[in-house]
Order: C-alpha cells, then sequence, then structure tokens
C-alpha cells in the first residue's frame, strides 16, 4: 500500500475514535510527536518529584509525612508507566534519560521553583495537581492507545493529589494569622507558574494544530489553561485566599473569568534552562542516574542469569 493510503486509513481510524497501538502502522512523525510528548511527561513527572521530596523530612507531622511519601512515590510511578508508553513506540528508556540529562529533552517549566515553606506542598497538591489533571484528563482519551490507558490510573492518583493539596491549604488559612500568611504567599509565588504549566498560547504553540488533528490533544492550551482558572478561583475564595492577579474579574457575557497576561519572557527563560532551580534539578537527576548504575547492572546480570538457567533447563528436557 502506499504512504498516502496508509495515512488515510490511518486518519480515518483516528476520526472513528479506533486507538493506535504499539504494532499498528502510523505515520513517523506521529510517533516522533508521541515520544516526544510521552517522554517530556515522564521526565516531568519524575523532576517532579524533587521539589516536594525537599520536604519529607520536615513534615509538621507523621500524618503529612505519610501522605507526602505516598505521593511522591505516586509521582515516580507515573514516571515509570509513562517511559513504558514510550517505550512501545519503540523508544529506548536510556536514549530518553540521556536526552534529559544533557538538556536535549524538556520538562515541565513549573519544576524549576523552588519549595520555600511548607505552604508550597499544599500549593503544589492543589495548584501544580490540578493543572496537571485539567490538562490530563483530555488524555484518558488520546488516540494512542498505552498513553491513554496510563493516563486513567495517572488521573485517579492524581485527582487524589489534588485534594490533600487543597486540604493542606485549608488548614493553613484557617490556622493562626501567620499560617493563613503563608498560605497566601505560597498562592502569590505558584499561581503564575502553574498558569504556564499549560504551554504558550495557542497561537503560539507548534505542535497544537497537528495534535489535536491526531487527537493527541483534544483540548488547546488556552483552553485548558481557561477552565483551570475558572475552577480554581472559586476554590481560592472559599479558603480566604486572594488569587494575586489584579486583572482577574469574572466576565458574564463570556461566562468565564478573565485574567491578566502571563509573563511569558519568564516562562521561556526556564523553559530554556535558566529558571531558579533548573541546575539544581539536572545535577540531582545525574547523580541520581549515576548513583543508581550498579542496580541497572545488577538487575541486567541476573535477568541474563535467568535467561540463561531457563535455557539450559528446557535443553535438558528437550534431551
Ligand atoms: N514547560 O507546541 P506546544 C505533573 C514546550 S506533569 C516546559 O504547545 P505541546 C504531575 C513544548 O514541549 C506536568 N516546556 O507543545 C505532577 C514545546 O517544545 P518542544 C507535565 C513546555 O506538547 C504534579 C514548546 O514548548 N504534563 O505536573 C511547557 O503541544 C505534581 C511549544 O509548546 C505533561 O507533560 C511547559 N510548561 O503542549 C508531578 C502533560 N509548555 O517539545 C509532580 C502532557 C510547552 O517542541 C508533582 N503534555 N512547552 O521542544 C502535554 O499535554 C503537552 O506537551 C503540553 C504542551 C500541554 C505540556
Amino acid at each position: 500500500m502506499q504512504t498516502h493510503d496508509l495515512e488515510k486509513r490511518f486518519q480515518e481510524k483516528i476520526d472513528a475514535e479506533i486507538k493506535i497501538e504499539p504494532k499498528d502502522w502510523m505515520p513517523d512523525a506521529y510517533r516522533k510527536n508521541l515520544i516526544r510528548q510521552i517522554s517530556q511527561h515522564a521526565h516531568s513527572e519524575v523532576v517532579g518529584m524533587l521539589p516536594e521530596g525537599n520536604w519529607i523530612t520536615r513534615a509538621p507531622s507523621l500524618r503529612r509525612k505519610l501522605i507526602l511519601m505516598a505521593k511522591v512515590q505516586d509521582e515516580a510511578g507515573h514516571g515509570l508507566y509513562l517511559y513504558s508508553a514510550a517505550e512501545t513506540l519503540g523508544a529506548s528508556r536510556d536514549d530518553l534519560v540521556m536526552d534529559l540529562l544533557n538538556g536535549k529533552a524538556k520538562y515541565s517549566s513549573i519544576f524549576n521553583y523552588p519549595t520555600l515553606t511548607w505552604a508550597d506542598i499544599g500549593a503544589i497538591g492543589w495548584l501544580v495537581d490540578g493543572a496537571a489533571i485539567m490538562n490530563q484528563v483530555m488524555l484518558t482519551r488520546t488516540s494512542y492507545g498505552p498513553y491513554a490507558r496510563a493516563m486513567v490510573r495517572i488521573c485517579k492518583e492524581e485527582s487524589f493529589h489534588q485534594r490533600q493539596g487543597y486540604e493542606i491549604m485549608l488548614t493553613l488559612a484557617k490556622g493562626s494569622p501567620e499560617q493563613k500568611a503563608m498560605a497566601q504567599d505560597a498562592l502569590d509565588r505558584w499561581w503564575w507558574p502553574s498558569l504556564m504549566m499549560f504551554g504558550p498560547h495557542d497561537s503560539e504553540s507548534t505542535h497544537s494544530e497537528q495534535s489535536m488533528k491526531w487527537k493527541i490533544k483534544r483540548k488547546s492550551n488556552d483552553e485548558l489553561r481557561q477552565a483551570f482558572v475558572d475552577a480554581t478561583v472559586p476554590q481560592a475564595e472559599l479558603i480566604g485566599l486572594k488569587v494575586p492577579d489584579p486583572d482577574l474579574k469574572w466576565n458574564e457575557e463570556r461566562g468565564h473569568y478573565d485574567f491578566g497576561e502571563i509573563n511569558w519572557d519568564e516562562f521561556w527563560n526556564v523553559v530554556k534552562g535558566h529558571g531558579p532551580c533548573n541546575k539544581q534539578r539536572l545535577d540531582t537527576r545525574r547523580k541520581a542516574w549515576e548513583d543508581g548504575a550498579w542496580v541497572r547492572e545488577a538487575a541486567m546480570a541476573y535477568a541474563e542469569k535467568k535467561a540463561a538457567r531457563r535455557l539450559q533447563q528446557s535443553g535438558e528436557e528437550a534431551a
């Protein structure tokens, strides 16, 4: 069959909502775009463990410590499902990790900001996981089967994370004036970076048009950002916190909040590696990769030995 016919049949499948599976024919550009998005998503989950991991030893109670440890472990699990989904497209995990460590692959801008107080852990759960779910619910219906199925489980866990973060913020907002101020300060620092998570405006987005045609993405960056603002502003009001945006206003006619312009220079600066914690995050991941070399070697040696023994046993049985 000619490439043109294959492409036509592929698009018909997408339009008919039939999932694309690993062994199906797919255009090279579809495969490449998915490896890019899924691996960057995996890197985000893994690097995303670092800002919160920073507070495990300083959580204010045993209960909070247990919850935070479980959450950080969930993020590691999300990274693993996603690397596995990328591997079904023919990518090698070692190559993907190398792309992260040498700065070729991106990860979410949000994880390049520091966690300065305990309230930041609340703000991350509430806002960062909240933004992640807003973006990722649509990915449970993405056109590539393994990615869609991984996202179902991830979204269930993310929604628990969002609630635990909001509960931390609620507790602080109801606490002493100092605690409430700490919650407000965290909201002030995390609000704008959370809005940046959705990516550039649709008019500036490189991949959106094609990704939406292929139903990798089902909603645009700006649509999702608006939905996040609409859902989150009432949550802030409910706990008596103020969103740090003088231009934020309910627009009766549109049925949405109007909000101020994002500082795109800051966004691109962080994406290009010059945010407050980019260097620290990559150095930490690089050290973890190097320190883990012996574990990978041992696991490979064990797997090889087991395979050799199985081969020997099957040879003995045949004889
Ligand atoms: N940061 O053409 P578009 C989480 C890049 S997981 C850095 O619009 P696209 C869980 C983009 O890659 C958070 N780079 O791109 C958690 C592209 O560059 P490239 C991550 C960004 O792919 C919570 C260029 O800009 N979620 O939080 C960002 O169509 C708490 C042009 O952009 C996902 O990865 C950014 N914010 O749309 C963990 C979800 N935005 O690749 C721990 C899956 C854009 O050509 C604690 N990904 N860029 O070099 C997606 O839905 C999409 O990839 C978007 C971007 C929406 C992120």
